[in-house]
């Protein structure tokens, strides 16, 4: 039987497991990537480990979430993953040369290849026909350690493009429309792999705006295959030596097939608070916008913003707009300035922020009270752009400057011809702000500079036989991460300090959790389906550990979180039928026995008062030994 492009980098990274879908997986990971929001944990995780140097064929540690130093805390933070980094043997991505998707994409991702991040868009590389994965910072920590990444082995979905876009619809628009259809559930499983006829329609970046926003799918990846497109662009970027071709095989088998055809897609929004709430823009254009954000991982690459520019050319923003540009990367900033055309964006009174996050994570440029905002990225969850009662609209960067023209959601179709983009055959490439690490011999001289908000781990507990504690919260469908453990300016500082992040756990649901869970000691989470979507970080299950969560009962769970919680030390149960959900009640005295024999057969009893309900979950060996040992750190550190 033939193989899909997904399969065939699996079986030459196989390290253990069968590919039959649902079975466990061992994957040898060539590259890794981490951010400084979920990086500072994930180097203290690889130095509790105990190993000397990383690994793998590539391994880089990026600053660009916690950018804005307000105090200390960020800056401290960059220089210990500068000073790890140098001694473990990773390249350091300068704060300022980018988005690590961005930059990743630009000058380290190859066709062929695995790489895992301790983010969740590390699928964005997928774009260039590469198997990447966003991942806990522990599993990324292991895989540094030359350690296998377990995953579960996914069905293969496939999306079969025919036509091409028509002038001012995106790749965006691409990916909004299959999260109309889908919904932010309909990815749980599966990898998705884009082909058919159209793909050769798409430029690597428009590839990789669809593999970055595959993550809102709950997908585990999506790739493109690697072709001459691929090929053209790796050459442009000076690697042409990275290229290998890379396409499934004509009697590949898939789970589902979904067709799109290119040339039928309108421009799109997701509205508020979800990014499946979509709509076409067209019906939207009542909507009066308060602030313009171009950039973050999905769109913000030379292409995107050199059309942001030529949109902009001549023209002021809206009076009642604000607007900001964030280019993705240094490479971006310096080229879209050498062609002469980064004065278009100043010149229209856009503000020009610096090559990272931003706004999108809440670093700075929240919205004004219960603002409309119209923003190029991947996630518009309630509270995530920084102002409680924000209403954020996900849009292509074509929308974005067409509505900040105009001052209200605006069909750029209505503003007469498209400007022509043509991208440069060469990218200026300079990789001085990447920072080699210190040779083998010379790692044992650098020391790792520690400030003061980097605090201990929480203590995890062996899992016993029985978990008897209250179920101290009970919440619905698609509960975010950051819902679990909010991100923004105020709080990101502290990702490398747990009992300060703890005060705001489930902030956005309950502000009581906290200092209930805290004095109960013990306690269980009840959740609805796709439980923990969104985000990698670990801090989402970190923090409930510190709290006393012991486990956490749900309808289902989105895929980095479970192993999160797991690699926690956290047991993470499904209803073995999801009505039960309704016959539980916040407060409730719970008892979840059998769970030595449950580890093992994959059945639970939870009783609460006089109600008996039977739970599911079903873990491997690995799996169950890690909750036995209370976590993957002393897991791992019990086998050494
Ligand atoms: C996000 O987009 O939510 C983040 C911030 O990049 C996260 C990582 C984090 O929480 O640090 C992600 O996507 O994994
Ligand atoms: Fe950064 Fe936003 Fe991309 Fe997350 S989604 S990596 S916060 S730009």
């Amino acid at each position: 039987m033939g193989m899909t492009i997904a399969q065939k980098i699996i079986q030459s990274h196989l390290l253990s497991g069968d590919m039959t879908p649902g079975s466990e997986i061992g994957l040898k990971i060539d590259q890794t990537l981490t951010q400084d929001a979920t990086g500072t944990m994930a180097y203290l995780e690889f130095e509790a480990m105990g190993i000397d140097r990383v690994r793998t064929e590539r391994s880089v540690a990026y600053i660009d979430h916690n950018t804005l130093q307000c105090g200390f805390e960020n800056a401290d933070d960059h220089r210990f993953i500068q000073s790890a980094a140098e001694k473990f043997g990773v390249w350091f991505s300068r704060p300022g040369n980018g988005i690590c998707h961005q930059v990743h994409l630009e000058r380290f991702g190859k066709p062929g290849k695995t790489l895992i991040g301790s983010d969740s868009h590390t699928p964005t590389c997928g774009g260039l026909g590469m198997l990447a994965m966003g991942a806990g910072g522990l599993d990324v920590a292991v895989a540094m350690g030359g350690g296998a990444y377990y995953i579960t082995m996914p069905k293969m979905y496939k999306v079969e493009l025919t036509g091409s876009l028509q002038p001012y619809v995106t790749a965006k628009d691409v990916s909004l429309e299959i999260l109309r259809r889908l919904s932010v559930k309909g990815g749980v499983g599966a990898i998705i792999e884009w082909g058919g006829p159209g793909v050769k329609t798409l430029s690597v970046p428009q590839r990789a705006t669809i593999t970055n926003m595959g993550t809102e799918l709950g997908a585990t990846t999506s790739i493109f295959p690697s072709d001459e497109i691929t090929k053209a662009f790796l050459e442009a970027q000076g690697r042409g030596e990275d290229y290998l071709p890379l396409e499934s095989d004509p009697d590949a088998v898939y789970d589902q097939v979904i067709e799109i055809d290119l040339s039928k897609v309108v421009p799109l929004a997701a509205c508020p608070h979800s990014p499946d709430n979509v709509k076409p823009v067209s019906e939207l254009s009542d909507i009066k916008v308060d602030q313009v954000c171009v950039g973050s991982c999905t769109n913000s690459s030379l292409a995107d913003l050199m059309m942001t520019a030529a949109m902009l050319k001549g023209k002021t923003v809206a009076p009642s707009v604000s607007m900001s540009v964030s280019p993705g990367s240094r490479q971006v900033l310096r080229m879209l300035s050498d062609m002469g055309v980064l004065s278009d964006i100043l010149l229209s009174g856009a503000r020009l922020l610096e090559c990272a996050c931003g706004p999108c994570i809440g670093m700075g440029f929240s919205p004004n009270s219960s603002g409309v905002s119209l923003r190029t990225f991947n996630r518009n969850f309630l509270g995530r752009s920084g102002t409680a009662d924000g209403q954020v609209y996900l849009v292509s960067p074509e929308t974005a400057v067409a509505s900040a023209l105009t001052g209200h959601i605006t069909d750029p179709r209505t503003l007469g011809e498209a400007p022509q983009i043509t991208l440069p055959a060469h990218y200026t490439v300079d990789d001085s702000a990447v920072l080699a690490p210190a040779p083998a011999e010379k790692a044992a001289d650098v020391a790792i500079v520690r400030g003061p908000n980097i605090k201990e781990f929480p203590e995890s507990h062996p899992i016993g036989d029985v978990i008897a504690a209250p179920l101290m919260l009970k919440v619905g469908d698609n509960i975010t991460t950051d819902h679990i453990m909010p991100a923004g300016a105020k709080i990101l500082p502290y990702r490398s300090n747990i009992p300060h992040l703890s005060q705001y756990c489930f902030g956005v649901c309950d502000e009581t959790f906290p200092a209930r869970a805290k004095a109960a000691g013990q306690s269980i989470v009840v959740g609805g389906s796709n439980y923990g979507q969104g985000s990698s970080r670990e801090h989402a299950a970190l923090v409930p550990l510190y709290l006393g969560v012991r486990a956490v009962i749900a309808k289902s769970f989105a895929r980095i979180h479970a192993a999160n919680l797991i690699n926690a030390g956290i047991l993470p149960l499904t209803f073995a039928d999801p009505a039960d959900y309704d016959r539980l009640e916040q407060g409730e005295a719970l008892e979840i026995t059998g769970i030595d024999d449950g580890l093992k057969n994959g059945t639970f009893t939870l009783k609460a008062g006089d109600k008996t309900i039977v739970l599911t979950g079903s873990f491997t060996q690995r799996q169950a030994d890690i909750l036995k040992a209370g976590g993957l750190l002393n897991y791992t550190a019990q086998k050494q």
